[in-house]
Order: C-alpha cells, then structure tokens, then sequence
C-alpha cells in the first residue's frame, strides 16, 4: 500500500487529470485557520469559482474523516468553514497522524503541496506561504512550507511572504533549499499586502505562457518546487509603512500573552484582522482570488505544453 491508498479525490477532479485538463489546487488552512467565519466560506467559494472562469478545475485539498481529500467541496466545504479553529492544521508531521484518528483539518501549503503531489497536481494557489519568523534565530520556527518547497515538485502561486515573517531570512532559505523564486510582472518579492517587500525576485515572469514554459522544464529536470511572488493588485494594496504599524502591535501581543509554534500564525493574522478592523481581511481576500485566477491561466498553458509533448513523444 502507498499514500495514495489515502487519497479521496472528487469525480471532477479525477476525470480532468485523467484527461490532462488543467487543475488547480488549493490549500484549506487559509479557510480553518487564516480567516473568520462566514468569510472563509464565501472566499473559499469563491476562488474556486475564479478557477473555474479561468478554465482550471478547482481542488480544494484537506483532511478530513480519515482520508486524504482533493476536491472538497459542497457541504464538506462547508463543515470544514464552520469546523474554523476547533479544526486541526495539518503541517507535514500531523498527516499520518490525523489520518489515524480521523480528525478533521486543514492543511498548510506544505502539507497541500504534499498532497497535491500524491494526487498528480502540478499547480496550487495560496494567499502567502509560511517562512522564517523574526527572531527565528532564538525561537528556530522556520516554517515546514520552505522545506517543502525544496523538495516537492508542485508550483506555489503566493503574494510573497507576510512582514510578520523576516523576509531577508525566508529567502536566504528558499536559496538554500534550491526553489527559484519567480516574479509574475514584477521584479519586488512582494509583502502580502504590500506589493514591495525591498527585496528582488530571482527572475520576472510577464505571462502565463512564458511561467508555464520554465515549469515545464523545471519538471523535465526532476527538479523541486517554484515559488511564484504575484503581488496583491493595486487597488486593495497596503503602503508598507501603513501595515507595519499594525505588524509590530500584533508581534508585541503574541509575545506578552506567550502565543508560539503553530499558533503564531494564526494568532497574529487575527490579530492584524482586529487591528485594521477587518481590512487586512478584505485584501487577503483579493489577493487570494488574484492568485487563484493567475494560478489558473499558468495552468492551462502548462496543460497545452505537456499535451504537445505528449504527442510529439508518441511513437
Ligand atoms: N498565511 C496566511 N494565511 C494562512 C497561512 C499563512 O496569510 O492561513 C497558513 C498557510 O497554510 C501556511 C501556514 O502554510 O499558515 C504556515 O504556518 P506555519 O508558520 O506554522 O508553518
Ligand atoms: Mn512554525
């Protein structure tokens, strides 16, 4: 027996890998732990419907009754929306675990790209990928996503890496790991809700076509995962001065009530939420949506090149 023993993948999911059509997949932490209810329920529905417009097929990965899920949807989506924070979040470790007690959760981006790998799913999208926390150099949390990345081949379409992270470090770690960081029209590693961290992208990308080509040959060299940086669209973007304000006041209060491991960043994007009176919430959703729909578009063209490699391969 192998992992994907494991795996339950949806009916449309199935037949649109089995077809070679495109397929996108997306994380579930992001719905249980990253935003409140009823909002997670509202942007998890719609992401997949930008999916959709975009001519991708949606996968919705998480845990849930003992099984490895692609393609959540429906009531299980929503179960999953209500179930928020009394859920698990299932980082590479908790898998094996979960699957045991049959507990429910959501998965963080390593544990999706893990799972997407399994199920044969090449692209996923996210809102922002965990990474090195400020002060790491005492507490050592350094997210699992930056190992994962090194290793597993699937592409991670982000809006960079949160400031409530050390960005500097995360990417001297990405270095390290061996993931090209690729700027999708921009040559800013971005900031989540800003669009400007002050640090460079390894290489800039303009369109789906020409992203969809470097993956191609990224996967002909067996090589790991890509990180795509496509920063939050203008018009729901942050200054970086205006959010850092609100950053510092969450880190100082995760520090005085003694907030850390997993639940740090939870923790501090709730308290951000509080903080901006929920318009942090707002651009975290745009961005979401903004990658997911970017997601798709490489996932089609990525779809067409390995389509006509097949053929020219057939004998
Ligand atoms: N950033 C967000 N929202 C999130 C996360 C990050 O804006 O929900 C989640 C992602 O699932 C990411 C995880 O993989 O947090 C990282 O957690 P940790 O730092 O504990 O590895
Ligand atoms: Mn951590």
């Amino acid at each position: 027996m192998d992992g994907k023993a494991y795996l339950s993948v949806s009916g449309e999911v199935k037949s649109a890998l089995a077809k070679g059509l495109p397929v996108v997949a997306l994380e579930s932490t992001i719905i249980t732990h990253g935003m409140p209810y009823p909002q997670n329920l509202a942007m998890a529905r719609d992401v997949e419907d930008v999916v959709r417009k975009a001519g991708a097929v949606p996968a919705t990965i998480a845990i849930m009754d003992g099984r490895l899920c692609v393609g959540v949807s429906g009531d299980d989506l929503e179960r999953l929306a209500v179930e928020g924070h009394r859920a698990a979040k299932a980082s590479r470790r908790d898998v094996a675990a979960l699957l045991a007690s049959g507990e429910m959760a959501g998965t963080t981006v390593a544990t999706t790209m893990q799972i997407a790998a399994l199920a044969g799913i090449a692209i996923f999208a996210t809102g922002g990928i965990g990474g090195v926390h400020r002060g790491a150099e005492d507490s050592f949390d350094i997210s699992a996503d930056l190992e994962e990345l090194g290793n597993t081949p699937v592409t991670v379409i982000c809006a960079g890496a949160k400031s409530i992270l050390d960005i500097a470090k995360t990417l001297e770690v990405l270095e390290t790991n061996g993931v090209p960081v690729l700027g999708f029209g921009t040559d800013d590693f971005p900031a989540f809700w800003a669009r400007t961290s002050g640090f460079k992208v390894d290489h800039r990308f303009d369109t789906a076509a020409a992203v969809a080509k470097m993956l191609s040959i990224q996967s002909d060299l067996e090589m790991g995962g890509v990180l795509i940086a496509n920063p939050i669209p203008e018009a729901d973007a942050w200054e970086p001065e205006a959010i850092e304000a609100f950053i510092t006041q969450a880190l100082a209060d995760a520090e005085t009530q003694g907030i850390a491991g997993k639940a740090t960043t939870p923790f501090l994007l709730k308290r951000i939420f509080e903080l901006t009176e929920g318009r942090s919430l707002a651009s975290n959703i745009a961005l979401v949506k903004n990658n997911a729909r970017v997601a798709a578009e490489i996932a089609v063209e990525l779809a067409a090149i390995e389509a006509n490699k097949a053929s020219v391969h057939r004998p």
